[in-house]
């Protein structure tokens, strides 16, 4: 045994084996690096996709983190899945090993510009838009990061890009320890990962610190429509742009249907919103940091426009999925926490059925208790976080728990009325009953897609 763990000294280790992991072994055995990849699950579970990553040298090591890799390891290479209080982390930690993130290792390789978005809600969007705005710039770029493809993938990919623009995690942000972007992007700080951070305070330090190690040249972009951003995120070593829809302060604002924007040392300009198809305030926020970033790095007001007029949107993010006898349907299956049901609600006026539950966060649910009072006409509860939803939400609005959305979906039928709502916004994550918050939202469009006599979204 002894002669097995020293010739595993001198090697990388890389803990998590899902899509992150599987990269980065991949990248450093091309790199001629010895590897060991390790997952707490075991080697069925993988279902032989891990054979190909072991046929070129990678040494699997699944079932269990076992602290003797971990305290005999060169480096460490660590998913953003992997909480980083697991005791063999800390314990090489404490041995001075050096352990690493990801994105922030496979960014140490990449020499282009970089523009990354964070925030508890709406970086998908603000990311895929950007991207857009971009790309219609005629600049090649890679778009990827928590957003789907990791960085470490599209470097084994081999292709190449004037730009990266990134959506960022706060998991992400965690283990970086050098990732500065060139222009960072923070949309808004509320609850959420509770579940994985000791506490608010360290998930928001986590968000902030996107901003921590940029230089004076770089740009920092900040919400000011968001409270904690405006109190938090005003002193930041590069140079600050500020979006906001009504502050006089801001550098990109709305009045009516207009963009307003002003950057100093650039020619002020306006856009038109007649056209976009993102609606709500939520999705104004995220238009307005997009176009702050997109115009530091100099995309022209035409381009930003072009792509305002024709971008759809992604799926199931309030995506509107069709009409049944008078009463529209809404998929808002990425709203995973109780900041972005605050902010899907805003965008109805009242008489809304609503659907959450999943696995629990264990965040407090008493802001959407709140507006439920005024925007709830009921809220059908499901999946583990059933008896907290329902015992934080009752007193506020007519609350019915239920074993899966499929039942709280059949009940919602026969109370559904002409000028009601019917939302999925969960508030939690899918884990407990599907393998994605996208599995969980194309269940609840099948459901609606099964009414009779639906109008269903083209
Ligand atoms: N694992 C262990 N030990 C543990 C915990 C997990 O070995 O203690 C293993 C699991 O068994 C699994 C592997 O780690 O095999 C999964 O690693 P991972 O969760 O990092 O998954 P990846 O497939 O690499 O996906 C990650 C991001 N996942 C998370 O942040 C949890 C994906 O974000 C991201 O799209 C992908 O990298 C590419 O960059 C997902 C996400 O939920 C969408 N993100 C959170 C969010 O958006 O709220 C932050």
């Amino acid at each position: 045994m002894k002669s097995e763990r020293n010739s595993r000294s001198g090697q990388t280790l890389v803990v998590g084996m899902g899509i992150s992991g599987q990269s980065v072994c991949e990248l450093l055995l091309r790199q001629g690096v010895q590897v060991i990849g390790n997952d707490i699950r075991s080697r069925e579970s993988f279902e032989g996709s891990l054979d190909a990553l072991e046929g070129k040298g990678c040494l699997l090591r699944l079932g269990f983190h076992d602290p003797e890799d971990f305290v005999n390891a060169d480096r460490i290479i660590v998913s953003p899945g992997i909480p980083l209080d697991v005791e063999p982390l800390r314990m090489a930690r404490d041995k001075g090993i050096e352990i690493i993130g990801e994105l922030d290792w496979a960014w140490r390789q990449v020499k282009v510009p970089t523009v990354a978005v964070t925030g508890t809600n709406g970086k998908t969007t603000t990311t895929s838009l950007l991207g857009e705005m971009f790309k219609a710039a005629g600049r090649r770029v890679f778009v990827g990061g928590n957003i789907g493809t990791p960085l470490s993938r599209w470097l084994l990919e081999g292709e190449t890009a004037d730009l990266l623009v990134l959506e960022v995690s706060s998991f992400q942000l965690d283990t970086a320890s050098q990732f500065a972007p060139d222009v960072g992007v923070l949309l808004n700080i509320t609850e959420d990962h509770l579940d994985r951070y000791e506490d608010f305070e360290a998930y928001v330090e986590s968000k902030l610190s996107i901003f921590s190690r940029q230089g004076p040249a770089q740009v920092a972009v900040v919400n000011l429509d968001d409270p904690l951003c405006r109190q938090r995120a005003m002193k930041v070593p590069g140079r600050l742009l500020l979006s906001g829809r009504n502050d006089p302060r801001a550098h990109a604002s709305i009045e009516g249907r207009r963009v307003r924007v002003g950057i100093p040392g650039k020619e002020p300009f306006q856009l038109s919103l007649e056209r976009c198809r993102l609606k709500g305030i939520h999705n104004e926020e995220n238009i307005l940091a997009a176009v702050l970033a997109a115009a530091a790095l100099d995309v022209s007001p035409d381009v930003l426009q072009q792509v305002l007029d024709v971008y759809r949107g992604l799926p199931h993010r309030v995506e509107w999925v069709g009409n049944w006898r008078g009463v529209d349907f809404y998929d808002d299956s990425k709203g995973t926490n109780v900041g972005a049901v605050v902010k899907a609600l805003e965008n109805f006026p009242g008489r809304v059925l609503l659907f959450l539950g999943g696995r629990d966060k264990l965040g407090s649910y008493g802001p959407l208790a709140e507006v439920l009072k005024h925007k709830g006409k009921k809220a059908f509860v499901f999946g583990e976080a059933a008896p907290r939803l329902q015992a934080a939400l009752e007193s506020s609005v007519s609350t019915q728990s239920y074993p899966d959305l499929g039942a709280a979906f059949a009940d919602a039928m026969t109370c559904a009325e002409p000028g009601d709502v019917v939302l999925l916004s969960p508030a939690c994550s899918s884990f407990d009953q599907y393998t994605s918050y996208a599995q969980r939202g194309n269940h609840f469009k099948s459901l609606v897609r099964g009414l009779p006599e639906i109008v269903w979204a083209s």
